[in-house]
């Protein structure tokens, strides 16, 4: 039997049955018929952070640190831009900052533990020295790489491979008290577009989230530490994506806050016809909305400002109350 999945639902006004879906301001879902256990679950809200609101979308802000990701070549010259973008992401209202020094794009290849770690924790050191307080996440597989971040000033551990790359990465995250997102992925970042199968994809993406929960808590993560994402782009065709983001609300039943990565995406650029990866910022603010609509609690993107300014609009047409 699949899980049970809420209608996400932002028309106003509500109707009686309304109940905010997973404790949002601005999308609710109709319990009519629905028991209580059910009832508590997929309205409860989501605390990611005691300092980060639980009522509307956050927005991640991506900064890649890899040598690829800046025009220049130079180890400090790409410190100073990375620190000078997050500051830029801090300006335009991202929630959280998301720092990442391994490309995890379809055919990319591993980085050694120690260059992953001198890409990434000397940025987050630079971004708390500038006296930034947003929350840092460290979008690694690696234990050795997000302990380094953690001690640099890191606050969530952002993982890929939902805990089955590396043995010691759940101890880390437990020792350290901190969220962690598992993200689902066939396959590996070399092999996983090759040919990407599913029976059903959302049944079995969901699954694999709940045995993902499961293996996480068994480590010693507090349940209410886990955040969950169904992988856009990780071993999925087109159709997989699209039926994942149809589905999405359905990962509210998981009973975790859902992050959902799309920016920028290949299957945005087949659906639209634009080519360049950095051209695609429309498509990916209208995936964005989508995922707010689908009552998403975080969304990682390459593009803040444009995403904080159409969500903010999103926000006002869809918040209840008030002439
Ligand atoms: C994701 C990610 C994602 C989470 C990347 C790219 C590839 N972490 N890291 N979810 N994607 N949680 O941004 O194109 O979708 S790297």
């Amino acid at each position: 039997m699949n899980p049970f999945h809420p209608i996400p639902r932002t028309d106003l006004p509500r109707p009686p049955h309304a109940l905010p879906l997973a404790g949002s301001a601005h999308v609710w879902w109709s319990a009519a018929g629905v028991d209580a256990a059910t009832r508590a679950r997929v309205s409860a809200p989501r605390a990611i952070l005691p300092a980060l609101p639980v009522d509307r979308p956050l927005v991640m802000g991506i900064v890649n640190v890899t040598p690829d990701s800046f025009s220049d070549g130079g180890t400090a010259q790409t410190l100073e831009a990375a620190l000078a973008r997050a500051q830029a992401m801090v300006a335009a209202g991202a929630d959280i900052l998301d720092i990442g020094g391994e490309s995890t794009r379809p055919g990319a290849a591993e980085v050694p533990v120690a260059d992953e770690i001198a890409r990434t924790a000397p940025v987050i050191a630079a971004i708390r020295a500038a006296g930034i307080v947003t929350p840092v996440s460290i979008d690694t597989r690696k234990a050795g790489v997000a302990a380094a971040a953690l001690r640099a000033g890191a606050d969530i551990v952002n993982d890929v491979s939902a805990l089955s790359w590396d043995a010691d990465l759940a101890r880390v995250t437990a020792e350290a008290g901190v969220p962690i997102c598992l993200m689902h992925a066939q396959g590996t970042p070399q092999t996983m577009q090759a040919d990407p199968r599913y029976g059903d994809v959302l049944a079995e993406v969901y699954e694999y989230l709940a045995r993902r929960i499961d293996h996480a808590v068994a480590q010693g993560i507090a349940p209410g530490r886990i955040i969950t994402d169904p992988g856009i782009g990780f071993g999925k065709t087109l159709p997989h994506n699209l039926t994942l983001l149809r589905g999405l609300a359905r990962f509210h039943t998981l009973g975790a806050p859902i992050l959902l990565g799309a920016s920028r995406k290949r299957f945005i650029g087949t659906i639209s016809g634009v080519e360049a990866a950095a051209a695609r910022m429309p498509g990916s603010v209208a995936v964005a909305l989508w995922a707010a609509a689908q009552g998403a609690q975080v969304i990682r993107v390459h593009d803040v400002a444009e995403t904080v300014q159409a969500l903010a609009l999103w926000r006002a047409l869809t918040q209840e109350a008030g002439e």
